[in-house]
Parts: C-alpha cells; structure tokens; sequence
C-alpha cells in the first residue's frame, strides 16, 4: 500500500463525535500495550502519527485517521489493564460496544495479539462478541521480534489452538522488524473490498 496521505481526523467517547461521511473504516483492538498504536504506525510508515508509550493504558478515546482520503483507521482503547481507573473501565465497555455495533462504516477489526501470551478470557470474549455481531476480523500477532523464529511458529500454534482458529488465520507481525507488514496490509485490503 503506498500512503500518500495520514492525518488525524478526531477523538470520540460517543457516537455524535464520530466523524460523518462514508469512507470505510478499519478498527484496530486489544490488550493494553499490546503494540496496537505501534501496529497503525508501522502500516503508515509514519513513527509518531498515533502516540504510543510503554505505559499501559495509554489510548482512552477512540481515536481517527484517515488515510488517502479513501479509508479510516480507528485506533481503539486497550482493554484489561489493571492499573486504569475504575471510572475509566466503567466507561471502557459501552464506549468500545456502541462504536463496534452501531457503526455502518466499520468493515472490520483488526484484533491485536501479544505472541509471548496464549489468550485468555477477554480475548475468547471479545471474539465471540465479534461474530455476534457479524463483524469480520483478522487476528495479528504482534512483538514477533520478541522470540526466536521456532518459538514464534511454537506460540502461534499454542494461540491458534486456545482461539480455536487455523495457524494461518493468525498474521505474525513486529512493529520493530516490521515482519509481516505486507500480509496485515492484504488483510486489511480484503476487509474493505469485501465490505
Ligand atoms: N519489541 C517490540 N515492541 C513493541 C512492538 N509493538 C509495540 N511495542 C512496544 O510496546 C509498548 C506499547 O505499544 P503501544 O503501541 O503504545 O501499545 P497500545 O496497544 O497502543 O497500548 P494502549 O494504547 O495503552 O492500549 C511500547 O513501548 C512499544 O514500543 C513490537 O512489535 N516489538
Ligand atoms: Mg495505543
């Protein structure tokens, strides 16, 4: 994918503060600090556009961009971070589930994965939310340069078999290395075509 263009558009906690307008829309969710932020970054070629930190919990909006003037991509805020305030968490939930279900340009969700961690609960959660709601995914494994090649074959095949999914519905990828840009950029593509 060549970016001729990136900018941010808006933040938003509800639905009147979403941008107007029909471009297709790509969201982008997980774990905190799982590397969702650096993952848009990476796929835009750009390294400060969306802000990242080593602090957990960093993203608390939801946040737009768009991209050629022809698609946006939304930048969720992470879940199940320990150390985020009760009234944040609160907020958390209704804020990421009116946007998910209500939102017509959305044409799917890109959910981010950590390879050193074997999902849990609110990942299995999360993904059954999804399908409820008829919303196609692709699932990224990302900080891929965490780990020895075998051991990244290892992983994705112990999170493959915890989510029930083939090996290869599962993308590796690396913000550092940038291991698996193209193929999250072909997903990402089919996603809006097939919308
Ligand atoms: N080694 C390595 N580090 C990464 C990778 N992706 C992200 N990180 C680091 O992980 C930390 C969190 O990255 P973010 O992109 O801010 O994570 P996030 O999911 O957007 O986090 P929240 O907004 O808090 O939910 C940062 O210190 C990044 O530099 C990766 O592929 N490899
Ligand atoms: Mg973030």
């Amino acid at each position: 994918m060549i970016i001729t263009s990136a900018h941010f558009v808006t933040s938003a906690v509800q639905s009147p503060q979403y941008p107007s307008g029909n471009l297709p829309e790509i969201a982008f969710s997980g774990r905190s600090n799982v590397g969702k932020s650096s993952l848009i970054n990476t796929l835009l070629n750009r390294k400060h556009l969306v802000k990242t930190s080593s602090t957990p919990g960093r993203t608390r909006l939801i946040n737009f961009f768009e991209i050629n003037a022809s698609f946006l991509f939304v930048d969720l805020p992470g879940y199940g971070y320990a150390k985020v305030p009760i009234s944040e968490k609160k907020k958390w939930r209704p804020m990421i589930e009116t946007y998910l279900s209500t939102r017509k340009t959305l044409k799917g969700v890109i959910l981010v994965l950590d390879i050193r961690r074997v999902p849990g609960q609110k990942e299995h959660q999360f993904i059954d939310w999804l399908c409820h709601f008829n919303i196609p995914k692709m699932l990224v494994i990302t900080k891929s340069d965490k780990l020895s090649k075998p051991n990244r074959i290892k992983n994705r095949k112990s999170i493959a078999e915890s989510l029930s999914v083939d090996e290869n519905e599962l993308t590796l990828f690396s913000a550092k290395s940038r291991l698996g840009k193209d193929d999250v950029w072909e997903g990402i593509t089919n996603l809006i075509a097939s919308g």
